[in-house]
């Protein structure tokens, strides 16, 4: 018969599912919701590899609880606002939304020709005035409801892309995008109040059981909380300081005994002090400055430390006194910004110890170390261990050190405040949400001279982004805009001006999921909409947003149950972080990496070698890198929809390894696919041809045969609807192999009435299993087999228990005792048929030699034993 052909018939069907408004989701539907939802693209100019896989993993959930009966919602948008669109602006000279509206064109096409199950009336996209007129509607209930603050603070300042950047976009002291060295500035900003929901979000981490145990680890350390004690250190008199104390912050007061300096941070009210008559001081400090205050760049410093020549008096041993250093890792905005240092069992304070030659004591013993040669080297010991060197705290354990020493300090006072207080602290900070760049969510706030800092009447929404824009400057368009930032006050009238910071993007993702659930919305949402839809059942991404999307939208899911939003505190019920796409890599005799469309791979028995296309020269072929285009090791997705078809692209991305494992992309897995596309259409024609037989000789197994291949129809019918609920696609995808493999072997000539039924039976529910997959290949499929409607709207097929169960057993066979031989029999099937079984199975022949056995003892469904 005719090959199908996957360029013809994947356009048609798009239209036909277009045209029928398929994937149209209704909001007010009575069956049951399902929100299925993978992390939306950010508009770059084309999609890739990561694209394809992310979102043909979300089409099959979303195509199997279609066909479970559910009201599926399946939306997608683009994440708009950013970076990229300003610096394209700049070299192209346009504006950053004409670059932004024709990538989402393309990309949009691009995903349309996937064959994806979407809902395409609720698209958005973010940098759409439709879309940020909400989010600042947002801002301002947020504000008003006490969860926003503009403070001054210290921020990561990338002196190329003239912006803020957060703790995290700051990498080994550089900026995550441009590369350059980060500054430290003093400026005014907004924050959202996450720190305020640090104990919520840390706890109901436990309630997120669809949740990967991995990324609630991260959010887990991201947030940070510890447990530990304010503890106050009496100050010599001194004519340096009219301070009398210091407050450190420690999570490890059984270390007491082993203190040997007291720590402040280079930005400590002290330090400052101090530095104010201390030249040499205050040389160090803007030092410190020099290198940032990114959490990661102070890991990664050389510790310093200058002594200030103050001192305070040990607090458990008598008459003994400790140094006071300024140092460079410790953060002013984490506990009081002091510490003490305990160098035998922290790993900074160590580094600090023997740069300067203070005295490291250690007061942990490993367990089943000798205290008399314990000794610490150039490692800390963190570990466990019991207490000595340490007075009344010998012997005891960490914790029940932590809990007497606590007591000790809570007991006693230093200059009349209680020297010891128990405190959690958590390392989560407030999110700074200020951003001097233009392509982003303007922060709808004016600032007035008399009246001070006031938001935007929500009658005045949005605050639009001016279009006549240039970006001949760097820095902020917005605040260079000749007219745009001078407004009126709204609340007196006077002259006043316009907030020109806008938001980071990552407060533009941190409620979408939301706004998909009623997008044409005159508000932010639709309560009683969003709380039908949400939270979002299944969630699919990538890992890289494990932390800050993911806590972001969090957060933001709860300030909108604040302000009255939503009902709901987690956005997503459950999440999957799927794997990276890989490929090999190849490289020039001269170095230069070559992308695979380049070269021609000729493979010999096991050695595979490669060629330049043209030239013919050798290619030598490296290691399997995740896709990127530095190592050119990456394959077009359009190229392959051309070549293969979506559902071939799609089967292999679903096929080849687990899904939350990467997948290596190969010429041979395509080709593979490919095949199998063919396999099934063979499959399907040829079960039509059988289905018109008359069957004038019918086997004598005709019911039995029909039975069998009944029980494996069913069998994977139940077990890929199982594998796909838990979201293992390439068990879904082996089993849908078996299945195929199955009906093409009982296909043959002369067959019976009841084999022909079964076949016909197999066909029709291989083609709804395998629609959530090759969903254009089963339409054509559909059509043929002559059924009616589109398979896009079959319900997923009805299973037989009975057919289910396992109605087999395998019997041992015993002879004289010791097992020699096995046989698999009908469950309950009658002795003597057992017996007759068994002494025709040829290792029982052989044994016997002709003799017959003396006895036979069949155990029903157990065992079978003959003795000789
Ligand atoms: C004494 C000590 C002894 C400490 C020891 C650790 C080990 P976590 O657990 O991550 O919360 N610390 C306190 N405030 C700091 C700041 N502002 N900047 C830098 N470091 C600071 O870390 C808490 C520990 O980090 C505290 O416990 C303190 O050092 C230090 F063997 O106190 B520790
Ligand atoms: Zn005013």
């Amino acid at each position: 018969g005719e090959r199908y052909n996957p360029r013809e018939s994947e356009p048609k069907w798009q239209k036909i599912w277009d045209d029928a408004k398929s994937f149209v989701t209704a909001n007010d539907d009575p069956r049951e919701p399902y929100y299925v939802l993978e992390m939306f693209p950010y508009p770059s100019g084309r999609i890739h590899m990561g694209h394809v896989r992310n979102y043909s993993m979300g089409d099959v959930v979303a195509r199997y609880y279609r066909a479970r009966g559910r009201n599926v919602l399946h939306p997608m948008g683009w994440d708009a606002f950013g970076l990229p669109a300003e610096n394209a602006a700049i070299e192209r000279k346009t504006h950053p939304g004409t670059w932004t509206y024709q990538n989402i064109e393309a990309m949009k096409a691009q995903l349309k020709s996937m064959g994806l199950s979407i809902d395409w009336t609720r698209e958005f996209a973010t940098c759409s005035p439709e879309y940020y007129q909400h989010q600042q509607a947002l801002f301002i209930d947020m504000l008003e409801a006490g969860l926003i603050t503009r403070k001054n603070s210290k921020v990561n300042w990338d002196p190329v892309d003239m912006t803020v950047l957060a703790n995290e976009q700051v990498i080994d002291g550089k900026g995550w995008r441009s590369g350059a060295v980060v500054e430290q500035r003093e400026l005014t900003q907004w924050f959202f109040k996450i720190s305020d929901f640090a104990e919520d979000l840390l706890e109901a981490l436990d309630t997120l059981t669809e949740w990967p145990e991995k990324v609630r680890t991260m959010q887990r350390n991201w947030i940070g909380k510890s447990e530990g004690l304010r503890l106050l250190f009496e100050l010599e008199k001194s004519d340096k300081t009219d301070a009398s104390s210091i407050e450190v912050f420690t999570t490890r007061p059984d270390t007491i005994f082993g203190a040997s300096f007291v720590g402040l941070s280079p930005d400590h009210p002290l330090t400052t002090a101090l530095a104010a008559n201390n030249p040499g001081l205050a040389e160090f400090v803007a030092e410190c400055h020099r290198h940032g205050t990114a959490t990661e760049t102070l890991e990664k410093a050389e510790k310093q430390g200058f002594d200030t020549g103050l001192r305070v008096k040990h607090p458990v041993i008598e008459g003994q006194t400790l140094p006071v250093y300024v140092a460079n890792f410790i953060l002013m905005d984490y506990g009081t910004g002091a510490i003490f240092g305990c160098p035998a069992h922290d790993q900074r304070d160590l580094d600090l110890a023997r740069k300067y030659g203070l005295s490291v004591i250690p007061v942990v013993l490993p367990h089943g170390a000798d205290p008399a040669t314990f000794e610490v080297g150039n490692e800390a010991y963190v570990d466990a261990g019991n207490i000595f060197n340490s007075g009344f705290l010998d012997g005891l354990s960490i914790d029940d050190a932590k809990k007497k020493i606590a007591k000790h300090f809570g007991a006693r006072t230093v200059d009349g405040k209680v020297q010891g207080k128990v405190e959690v602290n958590y390392r989560l900070r407030d999110w700074g949400i200020s951003r001097q760049r233009y392509w982003g969510c303007p922060i709808p706030v004016i600032h007035c001279e008399v009246c001070g800092t006031i938001p935007v009447p929500k009658k005045d929404l949005p605050v639009r982004l001016p279009e006549d824009v240039t970006f001949d400057k760097p820095g902020n368009a917005l605040d260079h805009h000749p007219t745009w930032k001078h407004v009126h006050c709204p609340q007196c009238g006077g002259s006043a001006r316009r907030e020109t910071d806008t938001m980071d993007t990552f407060v533009d993702s941190s409620w979408y999921f939301a706004r998909f659930t009623a997008p044409q919305a005159d508000t932010p949402t639709i309560p009683s909409i969003a709380n039908r839809w949400l939270p979002v059942d299944q969630y699919i991404g990538g890992v890289e947003h494990a932390i800050l999307h993911l806590l972001y939208s969090r957060f933001f899911t709860r300030a909108m149950k604040a302000t009255g939003h939503v009902d709901i505190s987690e956005p997503f019920k459950g999440l999957f972080t799927q794997g990276m796409v890989t490929h090999e890599t190849y490289k020039s005799q001269s170095g230069e990496w070559v992308n695979p469309t380049e070269i021609v791979i000729e493979a010999t028995g096991d050695t595979r070698t490669a060629r330049d296309l043209k030239t013919g020269a050798p290619i030598s072929i490296g290691s399997v890198e995740k896709m990127s285009k530095s190592k050119k090791n990456v394959v077009d997705p359009d190229e392959i929809v051309a070549t293969y078809g979506a559902d071939t692209a799609r089967w292999f991305m679903l096929s080849d390894s687990p899904p939350e494992r990467d997948v290596q992309w190969t010429e041979a897995g395509v080709e593979g696919a490919s095949r199998f596309q063919q396999r099934v259409w063979r499959l399907v024609n040829e079960s039509i041809e059988i289905a018109k037989q008359s069957a004038d000789t019918v086997s004598t197994n005709d019911a039995s045969d029909a039975l069998a291949l009944r029980r494996i129809i069913h069998r994977s019918v139940h077990g890929i609807a199982g594998d796909i609920e838990g979201l293992r696609f390439n068990r879904a995808v082996a089993q849908i192999y078996e299945l195929t493999n199955a009906l093409t072997k009982a296909l043959g000539s002369n067959l019976g009435q009841a084999q022909r039924a079964a076949i016909a039976e197999g066909v029709e529910k291989l083609t709804i299993l395998l629609s959530p997959m090759m969903p254009h290949l089963s339409e054509t499929c559909w059509e043929v087999l002559g059924k009616t409607g589109l398979v896009a709207d079959a319900r997923w097929p009805d299973v037989d228990p009975a057919l289910l169960v396992d109605d087999e057993v395998t019997l041992p066979i015993q002879i004289n005792g010791k097992r020699r031989a096995e046989i698999t029999v009908a469950k309950g099937l009658a002795s003597a048929e057992v017996e007759q079984r068994v002494l025709s199975l040829d290792e029982v022949v052989r044994i016997l030699e002709g003799k017959a056995p003396k006895k036979i003892v069949v155990v029903q469904d157990r065992i079978v034993n003959v003795v000789v």
